[in-house]
């Protein structure tokens, strides 16, 4: 039986954990959900109380949200050198990038697809979108220039923050007018992160579940 199983929903915030499970060479399922489900997987259920992915369920129980996904299973695989960590100078400045993506780009990245989460009304709805695309602006202008030497966060070799940046900037909704390219130091580092052959083993395996769904 692998060591992990990853509760996952193709195109979603599961692609960061996916990809990270990939880049690790941990030992892992994929097991295939339904958000928005009116029956979910007992399982799936038992792991995210608001049945949302990632989820995980590895030998010591269930992890959910992104961010904790990713670094539980970035540290279980040191060798993969996915963390900066305590101790090192740069330890600070990895926390501060890794709750920057949790807690300021995703409510607003959110806000884009689910407005509704938020407000009834249509109008109100593209108001909130307006001005929570006003706010994705700054956020963007700040990781450009934070990537400005990159390629990644802290160089060469990517950390568990360049998976969860590089997986949502693939959702092109979330720019200014569709249109990244205004953030040429994101455009590299997504450029680079999708080369990297964990990620596109964990890309063809949500565009083959993708395409299955369409079938
Ligand atoms: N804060 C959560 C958000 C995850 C999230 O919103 N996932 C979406 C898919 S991208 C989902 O499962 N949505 C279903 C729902 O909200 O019920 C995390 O980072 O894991």
């Amino acid at each position: 039986m692998p060591e992990y199983t990853l509760f996952c929903a193709p195109d979603t915030y599961a692609m960061s954990a996916h990809a990270v499970l990939e880049e690790a060479g941990a030992d892992y399922a994929v097991r295939w959900i339904r958000i928005f489900d009116e029956d979910p997987d007992p399982d799936f259920l038992a792991a995210s109380p608001h049945c949302r992915t990632p989820a995980l369920a590895g030998p010591e129980g269930t992890v959910f949200e992104t961010g904790a996904v990713c670094l539980y299973v970035a540290e279980r695989h040191p060798e993969a050198g996915l963390v900066i960590p305590p101790g090192d100078p740069r330890r600070g400045t990895f926390l501060q990038w890794f709750h920057y993506l949790a807690t300021t780009l995703q409510p607003d990245v959110i806000i884009q697809y689910h407005p509704e989460f938020y407000h009834g009304e249509a109008d109100r709805q593209a108001a909130l979108r307006a001005a929570s695309m006003g706010r994705l602006k700054g956020v963007f202008a700040t990781l450009d220039n934070a990537l400005a030497e990159g390629p990644y966060f802290f160089g060469e070799h990517p950390t568990v923050p360049d998976f969860i940046l590089g997986m949502q900037a693939l959702w092109d909704v979330i720019f200014p007018d569709g249109d990244i390219t205004a953030y040429p130091s994101i455009v590299r580092h997504r450029e680079m992160i999708c080369q990297r052959p964990a990620v596109q083993r964990m890309r063809a395996a949500h565009a083959e579940e993708y395409a299955r769904r369409q079938a």
